[in-house]
């Protein structure tokens, strides 16, 4: 059941965890030279900072590409035995850190602690010759975790303690992608309300949209969904959990392979999804597919669009319509070994929803995945 619309006019005054964005994306990877590679080469990023052997750091190399508003770190270990190196040997590559530009990190932690959350990292200060940061964290869902950055009094490239990357010789294009829209997290059985009810308490987050195993099921599978968003809507959580189906559901088989909760995808946004997915295509970015026949119903499921439909077939783009617009998205493959982490494209044409209608077609295209690699049970 989709319990409300977006409220967008929501009273910010009250907010008492004021986000401004999000700041950076962090991964345990385990090459991440070679990821800071895939990601420019295949998504387009472009390197940005270092921190690693050349900077004095004796177990981790870290590699930071960026493309407009989005910041990756991309975070390997340089020997055995490291929280990093654990963490790959739990859930391979991975989103470790979900981080949260503030105004003030110290106040935000001591707010978030206050309110019950559980420390990563007590508030500290990084300086450089350009300025000081401010970085605290605290523990969300699984080995996940939110760090806060206040960067008002800093003019670096990244953080204190990196280097600025520069790769004069190769530096690809860019694919069009502007923003992290939204980042959805799978939590275990019947824990999708713990977690609602974390970002509420801890974060001020608001409970925007809600959707059962109804909305979201196929013959075979099912998950429940709601989406948490901070005060000025800048932050979009969606928070899934299993349900029981005939067969496994996605997030029951993301939760067997990462062993344990954690990012399920990045959703990014790009204002133009027809040339940033045939770019991404080309660069071999594979994507989900959905069956031709999708696209004979969706002009009258979605009505009059800008777009023509041939080039969204082409390239499997999904629309969906609710009552402030359209959106165009599309879902990538996992992009490690594991069936875990994937990205979603995202052009928002006014909705400030996720897609219902798509729902089915998606899922039952992660099921027809599933069925390959032989984990649909
Ligand atoms: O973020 C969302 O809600 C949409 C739809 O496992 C979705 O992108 C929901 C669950 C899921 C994959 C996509
Ligand atoms: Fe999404």
């Amino acid at each position: 059941m989709q319990t409300s619309t977006l409220n967008k006019t929501a009273d910010t005054s009250q907010d008492f965890m004021p986000i401004n964005g999000t700041d950076y994306i962090e991964l345990y990877v385990g090459n991440s030279k070679q990821a800071a590679h895939f990601y420019k080469t295949a998504f387009g990023f472009q390197s940005l900072a270092y921190a690693g052997l050349q900077t004095g750091l004796k177990d981790r190399e870290s590699y930071v590409v960026v493309q407009d508003k989005i910041r990756l770190v991309l975070t390997s270990p340089l020997k055995s035995g490291t929280e990093i190196g654990k963490h790959i040997d739990k859930h391979g590559d991975g989103v470790k850190v979900v981080a949260l530009w503030v105004d003030d990190a110290t106040y935000a932690y001591n707010a978030a602690m206050e309110r019950g959350a559980k420390s990563y990292m007590e508030p500290k200060v990084e300086e450089d010759q350009t300025g000081k940061v401010v970085r605290s964290g605290i523990y969300t869902y699984g080995e996940t975790v939110h760090i806060f950055v206040e960067r008002k009094d800093y003019k670096g490239t990244f953080l204190p303690g990196f280097k600025k990357w520069e790769t004069p010789d190769y530096n690809p294009t860019s694919t069009g992608l502007l923003y992290v829209d939204h980042m959805v997290g799978n939590v275990g059985w019947n824990k999708m309300n713990h977690w609602v009810g974390f970002y509420e308490d801890v974060l001020g987050f608001r409970n925007i949209l809600s959707f059962d195993d109804k909305d979201i099921s196929t013959e075979y599978t099912a998950l429940m969904s709601k989406v948490m968003s901070n005060g000025n809507g800048r932050i979009k959580f969606p928070i899934n959990e299993p349900a029981e189906g005939k067969k496994k559901s996605q997030v029951e088989e993301y939760l067997d392979f990462y062993e344990g909760e954690g990012v399920q995808h990045v959703a990014v946004a790009t204002d133009d999804i027809i040339k940033t997915v045939r770019d991404l295509r080309s660069r071999g970015v594979e994507f989900l597919q959905v069956p031709a026949s999708y696209y004979d119903a969706v002009t009258d499921r979605v009505g009059e669009i800008d777009e023509d439909i041939a080039p969204l077939k082409e390239l499997g783009i999904l629309v969906d319509r609710d009552d402030e617009g359209y959106l165009l998205q599309i879902f990538t493959k996992p992009v490690e070994p594991r069936p875990t982490m994937f990205f979603e494209i995202i052009q928002r044409k006014g909705a400030q929803s996720f897609g219902k209608g798509n729902f089915k077609a998606l899922f039952e295209a992660i099921e027809r995945e599933q069925e390959l690699r032989g984990t649909l049970h």
